[in-house]
């Protein structure tokens, strides 16, 4: 007994100290096998921008470099300490020996020069003043490669959220040496779809917390100190806090005078030419370097920016090589995590591991290191949930898909005839002191999960409608937008819609688990979020121009979903849940046709919301359907 206690203790010790070598080795390996310069480069107007080179010390041969621009810091500072690449996908070009380079943004951090949030584009650049992110990037590449020692003049530009924006810009910087550039979840349109506002409502609890929580901050001179949040607001229920916070004219007194990114905001409420200026698809016209274009399906901050800079680039730039790849991801979920679930819904494979074997790496190697044969990439790799499988497609959304109009009927069915003779609309009491959560949790920080979590508590509600099909008999596929086509009438001038695509699951369903380590559970009758997008009212005829309700009178309100790659299995049944208020995160409208931005608390009320469908005024949902 003793022996064999000595012998147990003796291979826990050895696997202890193997972990903590493994551990070791990688901060180590970094240490010893690249050595990390920094330095400060001339923009063509003057402006330094603070870079940090991480260079192999090998020597044998040329190396390819690879770069990310950030507002986030290349923290670190100082060439003795090391950024921990080892809990992100950059690792894997620290194995391949590429050169790493990081940038702070110009007026970010250690960079000189005046941040400008989503700087535009400018296209026609006159003089050595007119500077954007793509002239930053062009004379910072130039820079590199006459000065990296060793390097084979060939670049890559990859980056996730806002550093995908900055490599969209790298995109259009048309510098001869970029070869291949990989926006990922990319800030694209932060009035359309991304971040701050989907179709026109405010993003409330995600932009709040960005902006007021530091981010938006005045950084006066460059800096490596983190600020302080200075926001102090309860924290432990979101819901309750952005609640009694109430109008947004309160938001703005907590933040006070000095965040410029949030007194934009509120000074352009509509789509103006503040915001066109920042819709980064401006810029994707005659793009020279390989793209490509990568998002999670269930990307909570820039789904939208994934998919629609990948269709701008193959409206624009035809002549450009661009590929498109969607996972099942939370945002940027594919450069850490191994992509096997998300919340409650399993995927049956590590995706994010296939995404970065068999297409980013391979990608990279054949731009930069010019290794390998091209890889058989196809048009669009798109993960499929429901299904849970990978599939190739020519071109998206797919030549096959068929827009498939399946309609809201009285009885709380969908079909995909239109309803006959006449019924009473649909409707609900939309209050908005009792907004329609987003998710049933507690908690104070967004969660990444809502995007797949049960929507049973809100299908429970009198506030939110519900429609489905019966059980399939066979499997439907979706794969491209949605389009939310509604026939509504309201007692008020103005109210949101949010439209939310279900899955509703067998009551018999359990998840089995598919590895050892995978306990398995009860998922019967969860209602799976497949998709969920709000429009607010009064943006229905212009993002431009807002229009006023007339109260009770049936109008149309026709908007697109981000487009979805989901399969509803034989046996489930597909679920429209509508609603007027997805709280907090998206802000509350008042209900009456008013500036949001100036509302007072006194000017939120309830208001009826009626949903039509009969022969007359027979509302739908385009689905995008393939076999
Ligand atoms: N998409 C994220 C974000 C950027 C700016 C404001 C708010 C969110 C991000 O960069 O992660």
């Amino acid at each position: 007994m003793r022996k064999s206690i000595f012998i147990l203790l003796a291979l826990f010790t050895v696997l202890i100290s193997q972990a903590q070598t493994q551990y070791t080795l990688d901060s180590a390996w970094i240490r010893d096998n690249y050595v990390k310069t920094e330095t400060m480069i001339p923009m063509r107007d003057g402006t330094k921008l603070f870079t940090a080179i991480y260079s192999p010390k090998d020597q044998s041969e040329k190396h390819p470099v690879l770069m990310t621009r950030t507002p986030y810091s290349c923290a670190p500072y100082g060439e003795d300490r090391y950024r921990n690449f080892w809990d992100n996908h950059w690792r894997y070009y620290m194995r391949e020996g590429y050169i790493i380079v990081l940038q702070d943004v110009r007026g970010r951090w250690m960079s000189e020069g005046e941040f400008v949030d989503v700087r535009p584009f400018i296209k026609d650049k006159k003089a050595k003043t007119d500077i954007d992110e793509a002239s930053d990037t062009y004379d910072t590449i130039d820079w590199l490669t006459k000065n990296i020692t060793n390097n084979n003049g060939r670049v890559g530009v990859m980056g996730i959220s806002y550093p995908g924006f900055y490599s969209t810009m790298a995109a259009a910087s048309a510098h001869p040496a970029l070869k291949a550039v990989s926006p990922q979840a990319p800030v694209t349109d932060w009035f359309i779809g991304d971040d701050f506002h989907h179709n026109g409502a405010l993003a409330i609890m995600d932009g709040f917390n960005f902006y007021a929580g530091g981010f938006g901050y005045p950084r006066p001179n460059p800096t490596t100190k983190v600020p302080v949040n200075a926001l102090k607001i309860p924290r432990n229920d979101n819901y309750k806090t952005f609640l009694e916070i109430g109008a947004l004219p309160n938001f703005m007194k907590l933040t006070g005078d000095s965040i410029k990114f949030w007194k934009d905001l509120y000074a352009h409420p509509n789509y103006d030419d503040f915001w066109k200026a920042r819709d980064a698809r401006r810029a994707m016209v005659d793009i020279k370097p390989a793209m490509l274009t990568v998002g999670g399906t269930f990307d909570a901050e820039d789904v939208f920016g994934a998919w629609n800079l990948y269709k701008a680039i193959e409206k624009q730039s035809s002549n450009t090589n661009s590929k498109l790849v969607m996972g099942p991801w939370y945002h940027g979920q594919w450069s850490r995590a191994d992509g096997s679930y998300l919340g409650n819904v399993h995927f049956d494979s590590r995706t994010a591991e296939w995404y970065q074997n068999n297409i980013e790496i391979p990608f990279f190697n054949y731009h930069l290191k010019q290794q390998g044969a091209a890889p058989a990439l196809a048009e669009a790799t798109i993960f499929f949930t429901g299904e849970n499988k990978w599939r190739q497609f020519e071109n998206w959304p797919p030549a096959p898909m068929k827009e498939t109009a399946i309609y809201l009927q009285p009885d709380g069915s969908l079909a995909y005839t239109k309803p006959v003779g006449k019924a009473a609309p649909s409707e609900y009491i939309s209050d908005p002191a009792k907004p329609v959560p987003y998710t049933e949790d507690v908690h104070f920080n967004r969660t990444r999960e809502y995007m797949t979590d049960d929507q049973r508590f809100a299908s429970r509600r009198p506030d939110v409608l519900t429609f489905q099909t019966a059980v399939l008999e066979q499997d439907l596929t979706l794969a491209g937008p949605l389009i939310a086509d509604l026939l509504v009438s309201i007692s008020s001038t103005d109210a949101d819609f949010v439209v939310k695509l279900v899955d509703v699951f067998p009551d018999d369903f359990r998840y089995e688990g598919n590895r050892s380590d995978d306990e398995s559970y009860p998922m019967g009758g969860y209602q799976m979020l497949v998709r969920g997008e709000i429009m607010r009212g009064k943006f229905r005829k212009s993002f431009e121009t807002p229009v006023a309700f007339k109260p009770n009178a049936v109008e149309r309100v026709k908007f697109e979903l981000p487009d979805v790659a989901h399969t509803f299995k034989k046996g489930h049944r597909l679920m429209v849940q509508i609603q007027s208020s997805w709280f907090p995160l998206m802000d509350r409208n008042p209900q009456q046709f008013l500036n949001i931005y100036e509302a007072k608390d006194s000017d939120f009320k309830k208001a009826t919301i009626r949903i039509h469908h009969d022969a007359a005024n027979s509302s739908a949902i385009l689905l995008p359907v393939v076999k």
